[in-house]
């Protein structure tokens, strides 16, 4: 490895963790063009910052993104804050001619993603390169099917089934989090994890959601303020507060094909831990996918003769497989957190190479504007909206 990019990372919860993972790990097992350097955390609290720093591996901390970003010495932002603050140090660290990867959804409205997707293309033609974090497209299960129906072996897809079932807040007395905060979240279930089901739909299939027919809703409208912790587990405090998001969207949508899909996205479905499941049915052959067996896809090739049809599980842990070269053994199997590694090995490779990578602030943007939609279409009593700009 050669040259140094350093990387700075705002903020310190739940996906920076997974973030410092995939920085830290990369490098050891990918051979990357450049060797990115866990130079600065960034976070509100000194304290908290440092112990983060500590434990992941950060060789600095600080308290001031802006002061931060300033820093000539510093080549990539990395944004793993709420929502809600994405747009303004996305758009600042663009400005200053860093690379920035961002968590998603890339923002908590459409005018936000806009001015994010402008301010990207803007400084693509600077040299600065930037990316959405929807890790799940770098599953090796999910980029094999991906490179199947590009290589026409499912033939023309017809139908989609695509739904993100978790049930963390099943229990009407969780916490109330930023992540149940609208001013915070931008929405609930919809943008949180049906966004990653959108992008994956948009990725295996080469198509986009064109419009959406939709329903959201509010299960559980009030619960106790946070009393301690954050994100997906914090604990009670005293008094109770109003939930602003949805916990369940239902939707349909039409792509560009004319294929149809379905949606659900709900931290309600109990019994269902990270459940992102993906049918995808075409003319000559379907795929099935669930992260809760991210090591394995299902494929179902009906060009086969009708006795020997039937789903086959394909374990996907062959080096030939995408990633899979860079780890273990032909047939030892990878976990949630290797995502990250390949999320950080595409975008310092993308970087080197002076290539956009994907998904892109644009790709964000049109996620973003499926979102609205289904919001839109709910508050409209489920009419059909154009997902367009
Ligand atoms: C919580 O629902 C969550 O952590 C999401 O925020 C992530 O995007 C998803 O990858 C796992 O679940």
């Amino acid at each position: 490895m050669s040259e140094k990019l350093r990387v700075a990372m705002i903020g310190h919860g739940f996906m920076g963790a997974a973030h410092s993972q995939g920085w830290r790990v990369a490098p050891r097992f990918f051979d990357l063009p450049l060797e990115p350097a866990m130079q600065v955390l960034v976070g509100r609290s000194l304290d908290s910052t440092v112990a983060a720093a500590e434990k992941w591996g950060w060789a600095e901390t600080a308290t001031d993104w802006r002061a931060v970003i300033a820093r000539d010495d510093i080549d990539v932002i990395d944004i793993v804050t709420p929502g809600d603050t994405h747009a303004e140090i996305a758009i600042a660290a663009l400005e200053a001619g860093k690379h920035v990867l961002c968590e998603k959804p890339l923002a908590n409205t459409v005018a936000e993603a806009e001015a994010m997707a402008d301010a990207a293309t803007h400084a693509a033609t600077l040299g600065s390169r930037s990316m959405v974090g929807f890790t799940y497209r770098r599953v090796p299960a999910t980029t094999f099917a991906r490179d199947l129906v590009a290589a026409g072996r499912i033939g023309e897809i017809r139908q989609v089934r695509a739904e993100y079932l978790q049930d963390w807040l099943a229990d009407a007395e969780a916490p109330l989090t930023w992540r149940m905060k609208k001013e915070q979240a931008g929405s609930g279930a919809l943008g949180d994890i049906g966004a990653h089901a959108i992008d994956l739909v948009e990725y295996i299939t080469g198509q986009s959601v064109d419009s959406v027919s939709g329903i959201i809703e509010t299960i559980v409208k009030e619960r106790p303020v946070l009393g301690s912790g954050s994100g997906l587990s914090g604990t009670a405090g005293e008094g109770r507060g109003a939930v602003t998001v949805d916990d369940i969207a239902l939707f349909s949508g039409r792509l560009n094909s004319g294929a149809l899909a379905s949606f659900e996205a709900t931290r309600f479905r109990t019994g269902r831990k990270n459940a992102l499941r993906i049918e995808i049915s075409g003319s000559s052959g379907a795929l099935a996918f669930d992260l809760e067996r991210l090591n394995e896809l299902e494929y179902y090739d009906a060009t086969q003769g009708a006795l020997e049809q039937g789903f086959r599980r394909i374990l996907v842990t062959e080096h030939d497989h995408p990633y899979l070269d860079a780890w273990w053994p032909t047939g030892h199997m990878l976990g949630y957190e290797h995502g990250f590694s390949h999320q950080v090995r595409d975008f310092v490779t993308a970087i080197a190479d002076g290539t956009q990578p994907r998904p892109s602030f644009a790709d964000g943007l049109h996620v973003q504007r499926v979102l609205d939609a289904v919001e839109r279409s709910s508050a409209a009593g489920s009419t059909w909206v154009t997902t367009t700009g």
